[in-house]
């Protein structure tokens, strides 16, 4: 009797070869954006940057099963990669972070890292920490009213799931079985507070069963673990079965803001440990084991990454800069559409 040959593991969770290399190539290109726009905020162009750096496996694994201009994104400050995955391209995200007058997010309005988009179905943050959570649960409660076939999926850090509007919206949405993804991208760090000390019990996933429905602990820098949980939770919310939260364990690998130096608060050793942590460099070594990247193409999509950002900031910064006729527009209601 013949054997049957095992599948590798993204062909069993129903990838193609083609699917991981774009998955890749989105994190290959959420991290070139990050790293332009550190240096454009060193050389005064941005007001300050917020990295994804470390997160952006969890964030393109996550992202990856929902369906665009279909379901919706309801992101936090990192969401680099999730931005990018559902729809947004480098340009908008550098254009936003300009504050241009044409920006997608805004018109120049919001603060650098509040991604958002009408045209991506992405709704754009608020500031304090952990609001979007309740625009998720809201979208969901309002297309579930309207017997819409809609997954919301929202992201937030492990610090900002202490807030009392995340655990509101984690009740509200597993008393009436919302189709919601709450993805806790924790990184062990809020600003400069270490996990010990905000985070009761250490796990946010297990609080997902006070509210009645799953929490899954990911292993944040492997981007195939974290697309089989939320392909899961994706299906789940579809079935009617409610909401799933997952707690992505990831690594920030720069400091929490352009305004922060982790340097004070982290010790050298730790810092320079996680860098074996890099999502990317992991999932390449993946993927050339699955033997779907070459050295060669691995060399190719970093070069048309570049090729990308470099276009794209070069297209963002001719944009121009908004008009002070419309300050008020969005401001007022009688105001200018
Ligand atoms: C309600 C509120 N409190 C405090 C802040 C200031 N603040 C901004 S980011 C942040 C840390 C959040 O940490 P975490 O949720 O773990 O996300 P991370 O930045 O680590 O991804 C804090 C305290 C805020 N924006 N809103
Ligand atoms: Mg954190």
């Amino acid at each position: 009797m013949a054997e049957t040959q095992a599948q590798p593991r993204h062909a069993e969770l129903g990838l193609t070869d083609q699917d991981v290399l774009d998955m890749y190539r989105a994190m290959l290109l959420a991290r070139a954006v990050d790293e332009r726009m550190w240096l454009m905020q060193r050389a005064g162009k941005i007001a300050f940057i917020i990295s994804g750096q470390g997160h952006e496996g969890a964030q393109v694994a996550t992202t990856w099963p929902l369906r665009r201009n279909h379901d919706w994104l309801a992101p936090y400050y990192r969401s680099i990669a999730s931005a990018i995955t559902f729809g947004m391209t480098a340009e908008d995200i550098i254009t936003a972070h300009l504050a241009k007058g044409d920006d997608v997010s805004s018109g120049g309005r919001q603060m650098p890292g509040h991604y958002g988009g009408a045209p991506y179905n992405i709704v754009s943050l608020s500031s304090p920490v952990g609001t979007q959570v309740l625009h998720a649960v809201g979208i969901a409660m309002g297309a579930w009213a309207r017997g819409e076939d809609v997954v919301a999926l929202t992201s937030y850090g492990e610090g900002t799931a202490n807030q009392g509007e995340v655990h509101e919206a984690m009740n509200f949405a597993g008393v009436h079985r919302l189709p919601v993804i709450f993805v806790c991208e924790n990184n062990g760090y809020a600003i400069s507070v270490p996990l010990e000390k905000q985070v009761g019990g250490l796990s946010v996933a297990a609080r997902a069963q006070g509210y009645g429905f799953p929490g899954v602990t990911v292993d944040g820098d492997d981007p195939l673990a974290c697309y089989a949980a939320a392909k899961e939770a994706h299906e789940r919310g579809r079935r009617g079965d409610g909401p799933t939260l997952i707690e992505a364990r990831v690594v920030r690998l720069t400091s929490h803001s352009s305004d922060d130096d982790q340097r004070r608060y982290r010790d050298p050793a730790e810092v320079e440990a996680l860098k074996q942590q890099d999502p990317l460099v992991g999932f390449g070594r993946q993927l050339r084991e699955l033997g779907v990247l070459t050295d060669e193409l691995d060399q190719q999509l970093r070069a048309e990454a570049k090729a990308e950002i470099n276009e794209a900031s070069r297209r963002a910064e001719a944009r121009p800069e908004p008009d002070v006729s419309a300050a008020e527009r969005h401001v007022y209601a009688d105001g200018e559409a």
